[in-house]
């Protein structure tokens, strides 16, 4: 059974690691599309007309379901890419409920894209989710795209965590959501950065967990089959900016899984 996963570059690959490990059967084909890239700056009309394109594509490849694994795509764009198709569609959110949850000092920050940071989205999940805690909602214009460009961008990207570590620190943050898929790929820097009394959410759980729900649901039968296999379905990898990022991509499924 055929998976589409769709983000602006390499960050939905942090969801397609996830759904490797859970169920190792499915098919999955990921689309980066980076030549449209960063989804973060562009208009939410501009990304629901990419995302029903993309929509199309992955029907065309014969996938079962699509997974939005873009914050962004999902925020600005899922109704429309459900309205377009027939195949389920998953998205991702920020995971502000299982960071409010865990916070002992109640003090917790989402990092996110400018459009994510700014969608009605983020601030509905956080005025159900956050009680006593204070949520401070940071945004960086730079970052996923930076990340994209690894390892000739290296420098960047660690200044930028580091910049905004420290804001986080100055503010005595104890949670932090990584609300961009992009993020988890450097994990690792925001956690030297932020030293071991943060704690960092990651939402690859809930997107995973809900693919199988849906999956099911739909599916039956057929889907149990793949889900309780424990073969190696195949891997295709699509840029919108054709082959010559294939190999970064598959390093970083690679360093990441
Ligand atoms: N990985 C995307 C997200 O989760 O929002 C980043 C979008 C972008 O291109 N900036």
């Amino acid at each position: 059974m055929k998976i589409g996963i769709l983000d602006s570059g390499a960050g939905g690959l942090t969801i397609l690691n996830a759904i490797r490990q859970k169920s190792p059967a499915l098919d999955l084909i990921y689309l980066a599309d980076e030549s449209f890239a960063p989804y973060g700056e562009k208009s939410p009309e501009q990304i629901q007309s990419r995302l029903i394109k993309i929509g199309a594509f992955f029907e065309a490849q014969h996938a079962k379901a699509i997974v939005v694994a873009c914050n962004t795509a999902t925020v600005v764009a899922i109704e429309a890419l459900r309205a377009s198709t027939h195949l389920p569609v998953i998205g991702v959110e920020p995971a502000v409920k299982p960071a409010c949850r865990v916070s002992k000092k109640r003090h917790v920050a989402v990092l996110a894209t400018p459009l994510t940071a700014k969608s009605e989205r983020l601030k509905e999940l956080i005025d159900r989710w956050r009680e006593d805690s204070q949520v401070n909602v940071m945004s960086s214009p730079t970052l996923a795209f930076a990340i994209d460009g690894w390892p000739e961008s290296q420098s960047k990207v660690i200044e930028t965590v580091e910049c905004l570590c420290r804001q986080m620190l100055e503010q005595e943050v104890d949670t932090l959501v990584l609300a961009c898929t992009h993020y988890p790929l450097v994990k690792n820097l925001f956690e030297m950065a932020l030293g071991p009394n943060c704690e960092i959410i990651e939402p690859n759980d809930g997107v995973v967990a809900q693919l199988i729900r849906r999956l099911d649901q739909v599916y039956s039968d057929e889907a149990q089959i793949d889900l309780s296999s424990e073969s190696f379905g195949q891997i295709a990898l699509f840029s919108t900016q054709g082959t010559m990022n294939m190999d970064r991509l598959t390093q970083w499924i690679e360093d990441s899984a």
